[in-house]
């Protein structure tokens, strides 16, 4: 192929050409600054975009290297080809079956709703190969923002409203979001170094397990510079302060996804606090149920992923004040201990008792787990404050239970059971949970 034939167009992402050349973020960037070899252009956000031809330019000088030459050498070399009227290109092989795959989605005209479609479909079968293809074919074509927000978020949508009405298993959504993480985690570690002194740790408070939020935050704060400290999920309160003493971080942001996690985020909050470190948090329950964040203290990002990036780095550049601490929600002081030493107790018998009424049908859920879903929810709207918490989380499992077309009337039959076994093992401390779920029982009169 001669250099006449090789496209200029803008088109691949940085992503890209770290991936198919293996070249480190921060040599390219010098290499940029320092020799304006290649010399990409800019998306309107700002970022690099590079074409088939500055791919080559990148390949052609690592081979020079690799041949034992200095950069500043085969630089020069290449200028000097350059002047001579030759092409340095011109015998040079190109990376054609990689570069004839982005022409078929350049041509094809794929899109990012084609590629979710497909991307699910292939990863319901277990299709690995096809799944992490797509998933590179995405990430080359569109800035990481775009498919985050645009393939990532709204397909693991997709998918857990599909697990909720029963139509797929939970090893065919573990599948699919092990491969997403797995390729936000390769995207990570092909970030460049960070320009910004500051350090951000981001992680998920005791009993949160949902871990993408935080990994799409990393990737997104590190491709922006930012020095991250990653932790994933379920991070216990104890050994806090150490990892706090030892990385000394500016600001901690921690995601939740459930009401169970952000009653653990209030505990770890007030701990911070004490230790002056400065919180930032969000996530899918504060999405759904705002109010709970004023409990917390922290800075509350209401926002989507993308959309907090610049709220994050306003509030670590600006050092804005803290939220003053609201009000101590300890009306249910008495119930919160009482409740939570039956809560194994209550969970066997309820277990027992439910699974006696399905008379041998099984669900394609286990309804084991939603018993203890459920406790634990109770624990944590009283530790926040307020039964109320509790509601959607509430009508949740009553639409898990629905959609399992079972029968019709098993969700009050399941209130009864749970008040039953309540009104047997706790003191008159437990009315407001029985008034609450009473009333709720009346809904269905
Ligand atoms: C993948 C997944 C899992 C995986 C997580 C794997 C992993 N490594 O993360 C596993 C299998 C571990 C899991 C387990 C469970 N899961 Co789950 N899970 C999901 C699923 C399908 C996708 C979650 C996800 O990663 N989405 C991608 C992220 C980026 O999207 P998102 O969280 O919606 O984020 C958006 C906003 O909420 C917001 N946001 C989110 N975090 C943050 C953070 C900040 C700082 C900000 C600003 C914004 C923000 O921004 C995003 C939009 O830009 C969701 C379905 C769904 N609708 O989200 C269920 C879902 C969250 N899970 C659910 C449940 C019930 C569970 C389990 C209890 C199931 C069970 N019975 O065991 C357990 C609990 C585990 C635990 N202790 O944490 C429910 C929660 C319902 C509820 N009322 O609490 C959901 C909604 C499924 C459903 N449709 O019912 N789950």
């Amino acid at each position: 192929m001669i250099k006449s034939e090789i496209s200029k167009k803008p088109r691949y992402n940085l992503n890209i050409i770290l991936q198919e050349t293996g070249i480190k973020a921060d040599t390219l960037r010098a290499w940029e600054k320092r020799y304006q070899l290649p010399q990409p252009s800019r998306t309107n956000g700002g970022h690099r975009l590079f074409s088939e031809y500055d791919l080559e330019i990148v390949r052609w000088l690592l081979c020079r290297q690799q041949e034992g030459m200095r950069i500043s050498q085969a630089v020069n070399f290449w200028r000097e080809l350059l002047d001579a009227n030759q092409d340095p290109l011109a015998s040079f092989a190109p990376l054609g079956v990689i570069l004839d795959q982005y022409q078929t989605l350049e041509n094809g005209g794929q899109t990012l709703e084609r590629l979710q479609a497909s991307w699910l479909a292939y990863g319901l079968e277990y299709n690995e190969a096809i799944v992490e293809q797509i998933l590179s074919q995405a990430f080359a074509q569109f800035p990481l923002e775009t498919v985050c927000t645009e393939l990532i978020i709204p397909g693991m949508a997709e998918l857990g409203e599909r697990w909720f009405k029963g139509l797929i298993t939970v090893h065919q959504e573990h599948y699919i979001s092990e491969l997403a993480s797995r390729k936000l985690q390769t995207l990570i570690s092909t970030a460049p170094q960070p320009i910004h002194s500051q350090r951000i740790l981001i992680g998920c408070p005791p009993g949160e397990f949902h871990t993408i939020p935080g990994l799409i935050l990393n990737l997104l704060l590190r491709f922006r510079g930012w020095d991250v400290i990653y932790l994933g999920a379920n991070l216990p309160i104890a050994q806090l302060a150490d990892t706090v003493a030892a990385t000394k971080p500016d600001l901690i942001l921690l995601t939740a996804s459930r009401l169970e996690s952000s009653a653990a985020l209030f505990t770890v909050a007030n701990f911070l606090q004490d230790q002056q470190i400065p919180l930032a948090f969000g996530g899918w329950i504060f999405n759904q149920m705002p109010e709970i964040a004023q409990h917390i203290t922290g800075k509350h990002l209401l926002s989507d992923l993308n959309g907090a990036v610049p709220i994050i780095e306003e509030l670590i550049l600006n050092q804005a004040p803290r939220i003053p601490t609201p009000a101590d929600p300890t009306k249910y002081r008495e119930l919160i201990s009482n409740f939570q030493n039956k809560i194994p107790v209550l969970k066997n018998l309820i277990i027992k008792r439910f699974l006696s009424e399905l008379d041998g049908i099984s669900p394609s859920i286990d309804p084991r787990e939603e018993i203890g879903f459920l406790l634990n929810n109770i624990l944590s709207a009283l530790t926040l404050g307020d039964i109320e918490y509790l509601g959607p989380d509430f009508l949740w499992i009553g639409e898990l239970l629905n959609n399992q077309n079972l029968q019709s009337d098993l969700f009050p039959k399941f209130i009864n059971i749970v008040i039953g076994a309540i009104q047997e093992n706790l003191d008159e401390s437990a009315s407001p949970i029985l008034e609450w779920m009473t009333h709720q029982l009346n809904k269905f009169h």
